[in-house]
């Protein structure tokens, strides 16, 4: 018997690579379109200067049950998303929620039976066009919690890069000091990753990191703390080329995740009399240049 299809719920840019990535390690992938979005028949990926077109089977129609699903909505629609496929979710239905950004899991388990799953990414791209993305650099994906489910070897033939964590919160926390300390900053200096190392962003960048590291400390996360500055530089050089989802947002004039990445990390400061002003400055500055879009 062939293995269970995925199912793939916001079709960004995210959903975009992993529908790509799916197809490409020979797995069916379905996408589930959003209100009254009409697919088209392909979508095509740049992997290193290198176009690739992808198939898109007939989307879903709402009718089965789902068994593994993908929500790779923006961290504000996830609750909305699942509300929208609520009757296609039992308890056997494995939900992967790949977002940036922390969610309710209470909110989220009060609205379905699946079991529920995380999964952060620092793989990224940029749209040219509709459904036309550009891979912006390989990243690496963390899921988690719990023990490693049956669909984790199928989910590696895909993306090679990911690993398995019984206990993901720390590098949730992680992820959230990786995207307080960049996106603001790109989107508020029109810049990719890669140029937060020079200049004047590369102060700013520092800033912001010494300050994410004495929070994780707080929290108790230590080992995150403790190499949270060479990660981050980690992810700006991996990702170099790309511009980060914040960046694009605003460039869009759509509403961005950052009140679902920087409050929740200046509250925690906050609670342990931690003072943050590079990332209290620029949260300042970004709402007062995009109003609106937080
Ligand atoms: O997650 C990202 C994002 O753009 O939202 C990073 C890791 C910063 C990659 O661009």
């Amino acid at each position: 018997m062939s293995n269970p299809k995925w199912h793939i719920l916001g079709f960004g840019v995210i959903g975009q690579l992993l529908h790509a990535a799916l197809s490409r390690s020979g797995q069916t992938c379905v996408i589930i379109p959003k209100g009254d979005e009409r697919l088209p028949a392909n979508h095509r990926v740049q992997y290193q200067g290198r176009p690739e077109t992808f198939t898109i089977q007939a989307p879903y129609a709402g009718k089965t049950n789902i068994e593994r699903l993908v929500v790779c909505t923006k961290s504000y629609a996830v609750i909305e998303a699942v509300e929208s496929i609520q009757s296609a979710l039992t308890e056997q239905t494995q939900l992967i929620v790949m977002v940036n950004g922390l969610i309710d899991a209470a909110e989220l388990s009060k609205r379905t039976p699946a079991s529920v799953y995380w999964a952060l990414t620092t793989e990224g791209g940029y749209r040219t066009a509709p459904y036309t993305t550009v891979h912006g650099g390989s990243g690496l994906t963390r899921l988690g919690s719990g023990p490693e489910p049956e669909w984790f070897a199928d989910w590696q033939k895909a993306l090679p890069n990911s690993y398995w964590h019984h206990d993901i919160r720390a590098f949730q926390w992680e992820k959230l000091c990786v995207n307080a300390v960049i996106n603001p900053l790109t989107a508020l200096h029109q810049c990719c990753n890669g140029e937060l190392a020079n200049g004047a962003q590369a102060k700013a960048t520092q800033s912001a990191i010494e300050e994410a590291t004495s929070i994780l400390e707080a929290l108790g996360f230590h080992t995150q703390a403790k190499g949270f500055n060479d990660t981050c530089w980690e992810v700006i050089r991996k990702t170099a080329a790309n511009r980060s989802s914040m960046l694009q947002d605003v460039n869009q004039h759509r509403r961005t995740e950052i009140d679902s990445i920087v409050p929740p990390l200046l509250d925690a400061a906050a609670k342990h009399g931690l003072a943050t002003p590079q990332l209290e400055s620029t949260y300042r500055a970004f709402c007062g240049r995009f109003p609106g879009l937080n």
